[in-house]
C-alpha cells in the first residue's frame, strides 16, 4: 500500500504576478504588485511605508514582464504534465477580469485567457486550484478606497468572484480565496493595498482590513457553494509553527501569542468566528472594529472545506527582549524570527526544518479537524548553469525528500487527511520579497537574470526528473 491516498495531488504552484508578466495586455489594470519594484526600496512598498502607486521610470519592476507566461503557459504546462502534474495551482489576476477592480462587466480577454490556461491543464488530466487573490490589489480600488482599509472593498472582490465562479463553474472543483492572508499584517501595501499615513493607528487599520478580507472571504465561500456546490473552498495560511527559544515558561507563553497572530485568521475562517482572546487583545490594544451583526451571521456561515497554507521555515520567538535583540535575524525578511540553533539555513536565512512541517501539519488538523492542503513548500536557491545546459540541483531535492519525507509521517502514521502537496515555483519565477530571479525554486530553469535579462528559454533541472519518480510512484520513491 501506497503510503500517500490514491488521487493524492500532486503539482506546484505559481501565483500571476510572480511569472505572467504582459502586465498592460489585453486590457489588463494596474496593480499593487505592479509598483512594487526591485532594489532596497521594495520591503518598504511592500509594507506601505513609502508612496508609490504608479511606475517611476527610475525603478525596475519584476511584475512587468516576470518570465511570461502569458506567453509561454501552454509550452510550461507540457512540461508540468511531463512531470506527471495532477494539479496545478496559480492564482488569477483580479485586474485582468475587471481592469478597475469593479468593473459592472469583466473582460472578456482576461476571462478567455484564464479559460483557455485551464482547458490547457484539463487536457492534460491537470486540476486547476485557484487563487483568487495572492498579493493582489486593483491601483485603481487602492486610489478610490485606500484599498481594504475600507468595506467597500468586499463588494469589489464579490464582483470579481462571481465572474471566475460563473465562467469556470464546470472546470474549477478547488479555489482559495486569499493567498496568506496572515501577510497583511506584515506586508500590508502588497497584500492588501495598504498605504499608511503620518500619525496613523497602524495596527486599528490592519486588523479592520483583516476583517473585511475574512467577511469577503466567507462571502466567497457561500457564493461559491451557491454558485457550484461540489466545490471545494480553502483558507490560505502562511504557517510554520512558533517554537519557544527556551523551556522557560514566559518563552514557551510567547510563542503562543506569536502562533495567535496566524490563527486570528484561520480561526475565524474556519470555525466562523473570532476567538475570546481574539477579542480581548483587540480591546487591549484599542482596537475598535467595524464588525456588524451580519458579518458575523456570514462569518458563521462561510467556512471552508478545507485548510491550506504554505510552509517554508519554523519560527522561534522569546519573551526576553534581550534574547530577542540578539538572535533576531532578516531571515525571512516579511516575519520576525530568532536563530534556532538547531537549524540549517537557506542562502536567504530561511531555517530548514522538515520536523516543522510534520508539526504544522498535526497542530492544523488538531484545531480545526478539517482535511488540509500543503500548497507552498520549496528551496529558494541559486543554480549553477555547467556548460553542457544542465543543473545539479541536489540542495533542492534533498531539501523537498526530507519535506516529503516528514508529510507522508503525518499522513502515515498521525493520520492527518492531507489533499495535496503543490511545491512552490516549480518554474523559475520572481521572488515574492526580493523581487530577484536568483532566488530560484523550480524544477524548470528559466533563462532571466535579476536585471531582467536572458532569453526566457526553459529547461530541465535534475530534480525535474526527480519529482517525475516520486510522483509516478505516488511518493514511494524518494531517492
Ligand atoms: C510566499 C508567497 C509566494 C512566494 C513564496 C516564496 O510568501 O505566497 O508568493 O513567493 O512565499 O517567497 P519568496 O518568493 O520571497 O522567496
Amino acid at each position: 500500500m501506497s503510503r500517500f491516498p490514491d488521487g493524492f495531488l500532486w503539482g506546484g504552484a505559481t501565483a500571476a504576478n510572480q511569472c505572467e508578466g504582459a502586465y498592460q495586455e489585453g486590457g489588463r489594470g494596474l496593480s499593487s504588485v505592479d509598483v512594487v519594484p526591485f532594489g532596497p526600496d521594495r520591503m518598504k512598498v511592500s509594507r506601505g511605508q513609502m508612496k508609490m502607486l504608479d511606475c517611476d521610470p527610475a525603478y525596475q519592476y519584476p511584475a512587468h514582464e516576470a518570465i511570461d507566461m502569458y506567453h509561454h503557459y501552454k509550452e510550461d504546462i507540457v512540461l508540468f504534465a511531463e512531470m506527471g502534474f495532477r494539479v496545478y495551482r496559480f492564482s488569477i489576476a483580479w485586474t485582468r477580469i475587471l481592469p478597475n477592480g469593479d468593473d459592472e462587466t469583466p473582460s472578456e480577454t482576461g476571462l478567455a485567457f484564464y479559460e483557455s490556461l485551464i482547458d490547457e491543464c484539463l487536457q492534460y488530466g491537470i486540476q486547476p486550484l485557484i487563487t483568487i487573490c495572492h498579493f493582489d490589489a486593483p491601483i485603481a480600488l487602492i486610489k478610490k478606497y485606500g484599498g481594504w482599509k475600507d468595506r467597500r472593498m468586499i463588494n469589489a472582490y464579490l464582483k470579481y468572484c462571481a465572474a471566475i465562479f460563473h465562467r469556470f463553474k464546470e472546470k474549477v472543483k478547488y479555489w482559495l480565496t486569499f493567498n496568506e492572508i496572515n501577510m497583511l499584517l506584515h506586508m500590508p501595501f502588497m497584500g492588501a493595498g495598504i498605504l499608511f499615513e503620518e500619525g496613523e493607528n497602524q495596527e486599528q487599520i490592519k486588523y479592520q482590513a483583516a476583517h473585511y478580507e475574512i467577511v469577503a472571504s466567507a462571502r466567497a465561500v457561500k457564493l461559491a457553494h451557491e454558485i457550484m456546490p461540489e466545490c471545494m473552498m480553502g483558507c490560505m495560511l502562511a504557517a510554520g509553527q512558533y517554537y519557544p527559544f527556551t523551556c522557560h515558561p514566559d518563552d514557551v507563553y510567547a510563542a503562543m501569542e506569536a502562533d495567535r497572530d496566524n490563527y486570528f485568521f484561520t480561526d475565524a475562517q474556519a470555525r466562523g468566528e473570532y476567538p475570546v482572546w481574539a477579542w480581548k487583545r483587540m480591546e487591549r490594544a484599542g482596537i475598535k472594529l467595524d464588525c456588524t451583526a451580519e458579518d458575523l451571521a456570514v462569518m458563521k456561515e462561510g467556512t471552508v472545506d478545507f485548510i491550506s497554507f504554505s510552509y517554508y521555515a519554523s519560527r522561534s520567538t522569546s519573551a526576553d527582549p534581550e534574547t530577542v535583540e540578539k538572535y533576531k535575524k532578516p531571515g525571512n525578511a516579511a516575519i520576525m524570527s530568532l536563530l534556532n540553533p538547531y537549524l540549517k539555513a537557506s542562502e536567504w536565512g530561511w531555517q530548514i526544518d522538515p520536523v516543522g512541517l510534520r508539526v504544522t501539519l498535526n497542530t492544523l488538523f488538531d484545531r480545526y479537524q478539517k482535511p488540509l492542503f500543503i500548497v507552498e513548500n520549496g528551496l529558494g536557491a541559486v543554480d549553477k548553469v555547467e556548460e553542457d545546459g544542465s543543473i545539479h540541483d541536489d540542495y533542492r531535492i534533498d531539501y523537498l525528500r526530507a519535506h516529503i519525507e516528514a508529510m507522508s509521517k503525518a499522513v502515515e502514521e498521525d493520520g492527518v487527511p492531507l489533499l495535496g502537496y503543490t511545491m512552490w515555483g516549480p518554474i523559475d519565477l520572481v521572488s515574492a520579497s526580493s523581487g530577484e530571479m536568483k532566488k530560484r525554486y523550480g524544477f524548470i530553469y528559466v533563462d532571466k537574470d535579476n536585471e531582467g535579462k536572458g532569453s526566457l528559454a526553459r529547461s530541465r533541472k535534475d530534480s525535474f526528473y526527480w519529482y517525475k519518480k516520486v510522483i509516478a510512484t505516488n511518493g514511494e520513491d524518494l531517492s
